[in-house]
């Protein structure tokens, strides 16, 4: 259902700039939102505010955010059918956030298995509490736009569960303010592995520890070949189904990137040795994010008429979102 007003259904999604962009959210999220950004009103946001909530270097902050969106726009979404906006940029994101905090319960935030795992990785005492409530600042940029799909990888279904229960807890307690979003999860590409560790989900945070973990949008191809040659298979000898989780993830990539179903690929790489599988997949990989690289070399190259645009999707976005605080805050008596 489109939200009300609207011709064709919103969407939302974000990403956090808080390195470079890997394997799993190009396949996960970016691909999908241009793949169908034509039937949908898109807003497609750079979640300056979630980059906080692990230790960061505030000198490189805005690199990344203009990282971040010089590789929406060469990834090929269109500012015809998407805005492009920093989080920060529209202080409603953060407004919104504390009201909905004062009405989430601890419980609901300390089961989020994204909470678990990352400050798991830190010891208590370092990690900040943003961390606890990033989701809560989720929901808030989500329920701003009357959202009604939001398209990401398999690890934030939890997180838009979350969204959609806060949000109900407002729409029970005072009415309906908010729309309800539904996540929009794809089979193919929803849950990319790391290739040092085929256990663990593709991730930002740990390929900074681990260079051999994830393959980046912008590594060259001589990189992608030699992180693909040493990805993690198994002790076979040759591809045999079904594969262990290391194979399994290398023809997860392959048959997203090229569009085949499990059969063809099953039918393709049966029997044969891993450096075949391996090369197949870094040549499939390296054809698809080539034009992507030469198109962010050029988007980068005017940094200051990047930063315009930005704002400008910003400004025309502000009136939806302050609407929609405005709302809440009549809602809570804070007007
Ligand atoms: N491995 C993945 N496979 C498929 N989709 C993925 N996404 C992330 N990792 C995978 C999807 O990418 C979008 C943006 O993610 P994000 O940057 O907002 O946060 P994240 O999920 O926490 O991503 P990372 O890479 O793991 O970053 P860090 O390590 O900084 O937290 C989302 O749609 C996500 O589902």
């Amino acid at each position: 259902m489109a939200a009300p007003g609207a011709s064709k259904p919103r969407v939302f999604s974000g990403i956090q700039p808080s390195g470079g962009l890997h394997l799993g959210n190009y396949l996960g999220a970016i691909r999908n939102w241009v793949r169908d950004q034509d039937k949908y009103d898109n807003i497609f946001c750079i979640v300056d505010l979630h980059a906080m909530t692990l230790p960061y270097d505030p000198s490189v902050l805005q690199e990344r955010i203009l990282d971040l969106a010089a590789t929406y726009l060469a990834a090929g979404i269109s500012e015809q059918h998407a805005a492009i906006f920093v989080q920060s940029h529209i202080p409603a994101h953060s407004e919104l956030a504390w009201v909905l905090e004062c009405y989430t319960p601890m419980g609901w935030l300390e089961r989020m298995v994204a909470f678990k795992e990352k400050a798991g990785r830190q010891s208590h005492e370092r990690v900040g509490s943003g961390l606890l409530v990033y989701p809560v600042l989720q929901a808030a940029d989500i329920l701003l736009y009357d959202t009604n799909l939001v398209p990401v990888g398999e690890d934030q279904r939890q997180h838009i569960e979350l969204t959609r229960d806060i949000g109900q807890r407002i729409n029970q307690r005072f009415g309906p303010i908010f729309t309800m979003p539904d996540a929009l999860i794809q089979k193919a590409g929803a849950r990319i592995m790391g290739l040092d560790n085929p256990e663990t989900k593709m991730s930002k945070s740990l390929a900074i520890k681990a260079p051999g973990h994830a393959i980046f949008m912008l590594d060259s191809p001589d990189t992608i070949r030699k992180k693909f040659a040493r990805a993690q298979t198994d002790a076979e000898p040759a591809v045999r189904f079904p594969a262990g989780a290391g194979v399994a993830n290398l023809l997860e990539i392959y048959r997203t990137i090229c569009g085949k179903e499990w059969a063809e690929v099953e039918q393709e790489f049966a029997g044969k040795p891993y450096s075949v599988l391996k090369g197949r997949v870094a040549d499939a990989v390296i054809e698809a994010l080539a034009p992507i690289q030469e198109r962010y070399r050029a988007i980068r190259s005017d940094d200051p008429a990047l930063m315009r645009r930005l704002r400008s999707a910003a400004d025309r976005l502000s009136p939806t979102a302050n609407a929609t605080l405005a709302r809440v805050q009549r809602a809570v008596g804070l007007r």
